[in-house]
């Protein structure tokens, strides 16, 4: 959307991971998991990620890196979410100012923060019409073609590994009743420039997920919401890599909070594919703007897929619509009436199903289709904890997506033992701390992912050369 506005300024800080615990114990068994619903009550989780993480899912904010220096910034960051997107320094224009010379400075000081932090980090955005830089905004035709895909892969593989989700493409349909794409000097290069995009992502990183993601799409009624939607429908009906929609849901009075958006989240979730609640914000002040975000929270909290919401900024006043201040505190950091309506709809959404996240859907080039072992059942009603795993394999590497279910007993912590086998090699992690690379690995929960409501689940996963594991993995509780 849009036209631009300001950035921010700063640098680095301290970490910290909020997590609510409450009791528990057991030790588990593992195993593969059905995953069951269960109303955790009275979860009084007293951060945004503490409680959006007991219900599988994260709560995140955008991030300008100029702002790291700002501890009154920092300390909500550090506090109260466990994602982050870079608000600008991932973008085409700040990664490759100049035709294949890349520029990630900026970039890592959000992503290593946020590593240091137990956050996770949402990659914004491979392929833009705007904020191109200006050799880019010049060309056209195969040449362009050619230079987005190898920002795509540079970019992607740069950050293998350590992205949970990438945008891959942002806003690339029309305003309007049209249902079009955008005009655009990328659209110009041949109406399958998104699907290119989307393969050279999976391509450079396999492990993430890969996103579309768009504003004034969040009205199921509207053509561009459906155009979007059948792009979706048609990359999954044809095997094009796609794992997510992102819902920018910038809302105000020109673009308000529709009453069918949970029919939008679900009908999307019902493609396949993950839904995110990009970049939030919205204008306002007091009980109405406070019960919008109410409804937007428990909107995504009755989809199960509907997995994460990341805030664009962090006080109004970081916000690239400061004058409308829609963001979740105010300028000097105090919580708002806003903030208050978030927790309580998280906190209540406990009876939620949790996300169902399955790995990326469609294998490198030249891939058989994924394998999944077959479940085992979990021992019913048991303590402890079971894990499944899921597998996207290629000739030569994978991608392993594990399940951690909670038994009858919250977990605070967890454990998954899993055996890789003999020549075959761990090369990175998200959302686990692993023990090595070979053998019998052990695959621990990091900050933000240790508590588990009975019943419900959270992922983690890994990529690897040589073959996937086969065994069962175990889970113990701690
Ligand atoms: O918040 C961003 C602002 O600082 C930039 O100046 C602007 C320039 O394009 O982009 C803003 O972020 C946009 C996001 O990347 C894509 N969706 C709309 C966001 C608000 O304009």
């Amino acid at each position: 959307m849009k036209n631009a506005f300001a950035r921010a300024s700063g640098r680095p800080a301290t970490r910290l991971r909020p997590r609510t615990a409450l009791v528990s114990a057991a030790v588990g068994l593992a195993v593969v998991a059905t995953s069951v619903v269960v109303a955790s009550s009275a979860s009084a989780a007293t951060t945004l990620g503490a409680s959006a993480a007991e219900k599988g899912r994260y709560f995140g904010a955008a991030v300008a890196a100029n702002k790291l220096s700002d501890s009154t910034y920092v300390g909500i960051l550090n506090r109260e979410f466990n994602s982050v997107t870079p608000e600008n320094e991932m973008k085409i224009d700040a990664t490759e100012p100049q035709q294949g010379q890349f520029s990630f400075a900026n970039a890592d000081r959000i992503v290593n923060h946020a590593r240091a932090n137990g956050m996770q980090v949402r990659g914004h955005t491979l392929a833009w019409h705007s904020q191109q830089p200006g050799w880019m905004q010049n060309m056209s035709g195969t040449a362009l073609r050619n230079a987005m895909l190898n920002h795509v892969t540079q970019v992607a593989t740069y950050y293998r590994g350590k992205i949970h989700s990438w945008d891959v493409v942002n806003e690339a349909f029309a305003d309007g009743s049209s249902g079009a794409r955008r005009d655009s000097n990328l659209q110009r290069t041949g109406n399958d420039w998104i699907e290119a995009a989307f393969r050279a992502a999976r391509a450079a990183d396999p492990g993430a997920k890969l996103c579309y993601n768009d504003y004034n799409t969040d009205d199921w009624s509207h053509a561009k919401t459906q155009a979007v939607y059948n792009l979706v429908r048609d990359f999954r009906s044809r095997g094009v890599p796609i794992d997510c929609v992102g819902l920018q849901s910038h809302f105000n009075p020109n673009s308000p909070y529709p009453g069918n958006y949970r029919t939008t989240l679900s009908s999307f979730a019902a493609l396949g594919v993950d839904v995110q609640i990009t970049e939030l914000d919205i204008e306002g002040s007091g009980s109405t703007q406070a019960e919008t975000y109410r409804r937007v929270v428990t909107d995504c909290l009755a989809v199960a897929r509907c997995t994460g919401i990341t805030v664009w900024g962090i006080r109004d006043t970081d916000s690239w619509r400061s004058g409308g201040t829609p963001l979740l505190f105010d300028g000097s950091g105090n919580k708002k009436a806003a903030y208050n309506a978030t927790l309580e709809a998280l906190n209540a959404g406990g009876t939620t199903p949790p996300p169902t996240t399955p790995p990326p859907t469609t294998p490198p080039p030249t891939t058989p289709p994924p394998t999944t072992p077959p479940p085992t059942t979990p021992p019913p009603g048991g303590a402890g904890c079971t894990a499944s795993i899921s597998l996207n394999s290629w000739t030569g590497g994978f991608v392993a997506t594990v399940r951690v279910t909670a038994g009858a007993t919250r977990l605070n912590g967890w454990a998954v033992n899993i055996a890789i086998p003999g020549g075959s090699t761990v090369t990175n992690t998200w959302n686990a701390q692993a023990s090595g690379s070979s053998g019998n690995v052990t695959f621990r929960n990091v900050s933000y992912n240790g508590t588990v409501n009975p019943g419900t689940s959270t992922e983690f996963g890994f990529q690897g050369n040589g073959v996937g594991p086969t065994a069962t993995p175990t889970c113990t509780a701690s």
